[in-house]
């Protein structure tokens, strides 16, 4: 890996393999114009350093002695361009093996073919960009939902970079006050005392602690949100999934007892995709198969996103909610209330239903029908409110594994310094501390943690 190298030019391809109406090959270097200024003749007639910046040149482009195909050059120059470096697009012909020669005319003209994030790297290197929002373009390639588009854009705002920050700013005013005491150890005055040392650490680390607790980890929200449909044997449960996936999936019959094994299926939801899963009724087991597909299901329960406590509307009594087996279940985790088969019930048992329910605390009832599809666009919506993506991430900040492990180790080095007496050994813990802090931001770098970062890009970005 070669990304602390910043001095010469290098050149990917930036479009994605296959075949497109326009293919684009990026060079970026301080020697970058004048490297493509040997393959590519602006239709002018005039240098390409002599062109302006952000306008397209068109041209053509030398591929041999012998072919020159059209092409568009456009020249971005620093500070404003990605890499903060002279940065020129060349955009041709998406063709793959057109690609490929433009790419090695390139390297003929000195371009070196660039690593994988290497473009971002130079971002970083030149200061354009901080480490964490370098990172954050790797998780908006890498995204594969729209909940982690939206974390990666969170990444980059800068909410973790500022709380880190601030926390390496406090142990550095604290390293700066324990040294000046190890420095004038024989003079009478005294820089910091014990107490306030030790209660200025506890808040550092009271404030760490709670940046880990509401943080969300990027990995996380690489699985769907899970959603799970729950209720008693026949209460509808299964054509539910079919209806709100659009999927024949899940078997359907008046038998109960009818699923015994855990499906799933994706969702769609105004927020985004959802995983909906079905599972066996609850309820009295009837036979040793029957309770082992049960416990294995509340089990997993209690791990999914949200619940959808799915009841039939024609055996509904509100007690069934609060106290059976099934009601149970949600107590205390989040979920929704869904009547079905409302479609069995005429306009006053409706109204019967809807007075049972009233008596019972705040929580609205779903009330749908699998069958007619009666209500379910609303429960849809109110899924993506209660449990979808864009819900998860609101209000948290948002880690990458790499994140936690560098708070993790600061937290503990903290922790250390706390237990310390001598000095010198508090300066030590305060200045390790600093070392796995600083790695959050990119305020201490060291080539294997570049390497760690820009590994995980993709080849030209
Ligand atoms: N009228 C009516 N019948 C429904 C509705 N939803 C489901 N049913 C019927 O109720 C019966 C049970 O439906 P399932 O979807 O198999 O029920 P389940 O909850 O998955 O049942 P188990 O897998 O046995 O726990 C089937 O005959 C369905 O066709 C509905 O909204 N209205
Ligand atoms: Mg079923």
């Amino acid at each position: 890996m070669q990304v602390l190298r910043t001095d010469d030019v290098i050149v990917a391809i930036s479009t994605p393999a296959g075949r497109s109406a326009r293919g684009i090959l990026r060079l970026t270097g301080p020697a970058a114009i004048a490297t493509c200024a040997r393959l590519f003749w602006p239709a002018d007639g005039q240098g390409l350093a002599a062109q302006g910046a952000w306008q397209t040149i068109p041209g053509r482009l030398q591929l041999r002695t012998d072919l020159a195909v059209p092409a568009v050059a456009v020249l971005f120059l620093p500070p404003r361009s990605y890499t903060g470096q002279p940065l020129v697009e060349m955009h041709v012909a998406g063709a793959p093996v057109l690609l490929e020669m433009a790419l090695r005319a390139c390297m003929a003209a000195g371009a070196r073919l660039a690593e994988a994030g290497e473009f971002t790297a130079r971002a970083f290197l030149t200061g354009r960009m901080d480490l964490l929002s370098a990172e954050a373009v790797a998780e908006r390639i890498a995204a594969k939902s729209d909940a982690q588009l939206v974390a990666a854009q969170q990444l980059a705002g800068g909410a973790l970079a500022e709380r880190a920050r601030a926390a390496t700013q406090e142990l550095a005013d604290l390293l700066s006050l324990v040294e000046a005491g190890i420095d004038f150890a024989d003079e009478p005055i005294e820089f910091i005392d014990a107490e306030s040392l030790g209660g200025r650490l506890a808040a550092l680390q009271a404030d760490l602690e709670d940046l880990m607790a509401r943080s969300l980890d990027m990995q996380r929200l690489e699985a769907l949100p899970r959603v799970a449909l729950a209720g008693p044997p026949n209460a509808g449960k299964s054509r539910l999934l079919n209806r709100l996936t659009g999927l024949d999936r899940s078997i359907c019959s008046p038998i109960p007892g009818t699923t015994r094994d855990v499906l799933s299926a994706v969702m769609d939801t105004p927020a985004g995709q959802v995983l909906l899963l079905d599972g066996p009724g609850l309820g009295e087991a009837q036979n040793d198969i029957d309770q082992m597909a049960q416990d294995a299901w509340r089990d997993l329960l209690g791990r999914v996103d949200l619940v959808l406590l799915v009841l039939p509307a024609d055996l509904l009594y509100h007690d069934e909610i609060d106290h059976g087996p099934v009601g149970q279940v949600v107590a205390g985790r989040p979920h929704l209330l869904v009547a079905n088969k409302s479609d069995l019930l005429d306009a006053s048992g409706l109204a019967a239903l809807a007075a049972r329910l009233a008596v019972r605390p705040a929580k609205p009832v779903h009330m749908i029908s699998a069958a007619t599809g009666a209500g379910c666009e609303a429960l849809r919506q109110a899924i993506a409110v209660a449990g979808g993506p864009g819900n998860s991430g609101e209000g948290r900040i948002v880690l990458t594994a790499r994140h936690s492990q560098a708070l993790q180790a600061g937290l503990e080095a903290i922790a250390a310094a706390g237990r310390e007496r001598p000095a010198e050994l508090i300066a030590l813990h305060l200045r390790e501390a600093m070392g796995h802090l600083g790695q959050i931001t990119g305020a201490v770098t060291t080539e294997d943690l570049l390497n760690r970062v820009f590994s995980k890009f993709c080849i030209g970005k």
